[in-house]
């Protein structure tokens, strides 16, 4: 029998694929969507500590290779997603979700890491290091600095399972200088890779959405060898106990497959699930256990990190 099961921060999920955060989660609604299809899990909209309407329309924009987006973390707030996780908690205590969250300041995010340890939340909690679109604010995790600084003061009071959402890098100097600095600390996962940061799409000489002139994180088609970069890259440098996520360019079983290779314990969907909507997720989980049947794997485990390299 082929299985797609697998682990992650010490919980275990019936399915490797389910959605990427700011895909098909920004309300109860389609979180219950997510939760009731064919994926595993689901993490909500990043949540800032109040309720923000995000950047004017249009803000997100199909493309064929993929879309671009700058939302500018619309969102409901994070009392209204730490409610739905509780409630969740008491009617479907047997699975685990994911809670996706940053301030607007550093002092906002220890605020709100603050009130998740407090709560009585009990799923895996996701630090978004590296949203690209509120104007003024640089990505997160492009400072090591700051970042490094950050995940001191979390780790001195936050003891839930936490994992961060990380933008691609594109230098071998910065995967190393990144995995140096994440693997003093007890994180579950890091999450590789939010969109690709400020991209331009053009049509009739105009841009496509209208926030920040039309600049824009890039996701889908477009982004699958970098987000495989960044998986296998802090595979190889990360501490065992740090687990990967994979997001970023699956369309298909392949894609997903390949992730997993790479070294991912659950893979995300966002421009799929997107486009294609909640049917992705059946159709791409069949995808995957069709290529595990060929190749006679029956577990994640059976070829996780397994990529090989050409040898002389
Ligand atoms: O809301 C957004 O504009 C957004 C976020 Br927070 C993110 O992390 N990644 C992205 O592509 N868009």
């Amino acid at each position: 029998m082929v299985s797609t099961h697998t682990t992650l921060g010490g919980f275990s999920f019936d399915n490797c694929l389910m959605n990427a955060a700011g895909v098909w989660c920004m309300t109860k609604e389609e979180l219950a969507g997510v939760k009731d299809s064919a994926a595993g899990t689901f993490v909500t909209k990043t949540a800032t500590l109040d309720y923000r309407a995000g950047n004017p329309e249009p803000r997100y924009q199909n493309v064929p290779l993929g879309s671009i987006n700058s939302m500018g973390l619309p969102n409901q707030g994070l009392a209204y997603y730490l409610d739905y996780l509780l409630e969740l908690q008491e009617t479907e205590p047997e699975r685990t979700f994911v809670l996706s969250l940053v301030g607007m300041s550093p002092d906002e995010t220890h605020t709100i890491l603050k009130q998740v340890e407090a709560s009585d939340f009990k799923g895996l909690t996701e630090l978004n290091l590296s949203c690209p679109n509120v104007p003024g604010k640089p990505q997160i995790a492009y400072d090591f600095e700051t970042t490094e600084a950050i995940l001191h003061e979390v780790f001195t009071y936050f003891t839930k399972p936490l994992g961060i959402k990380l933008p691609p890098y594109f230098d071998i100097v910065h995967f190393d200088q990144a995995a140096a600095i994440f693997n003093q600390f007890p994180l579950a996962f890091v999450n590789c890779v939010n969109s690709i940061g400020n991209g331009l799409y053009i049509e009739d000489e105009q841009v496509v959405i209208k926030p920040k002139n039309g600049f824009g994180g890039i996701g889908g088609e477009y982004i699958k060898p970098t987000a495989l970069a960044n998986v296998h890259a802090f595979y190889q440098r990360l501490k065992p106990e740090i687990q990967i996520v994979g997001t970023g360019g699956v369309l298909t079983g392949r894609d997903a497959f390949e992730h997993i290779l790479c070294g991912a314990s659950m893979v995300q969907i966002g421009t799929t699930l997107q486009k294609e909507g909640l049917s992705a997720f059946e159709r791409i989980t069949n995808e995957l256990k069709a290529i595990m049947k060929e190749k006679g794997y029956e577990s994640l485990d059976d070829f996780r990190g397994k990529l090989r390299y050409i040898e002389d």
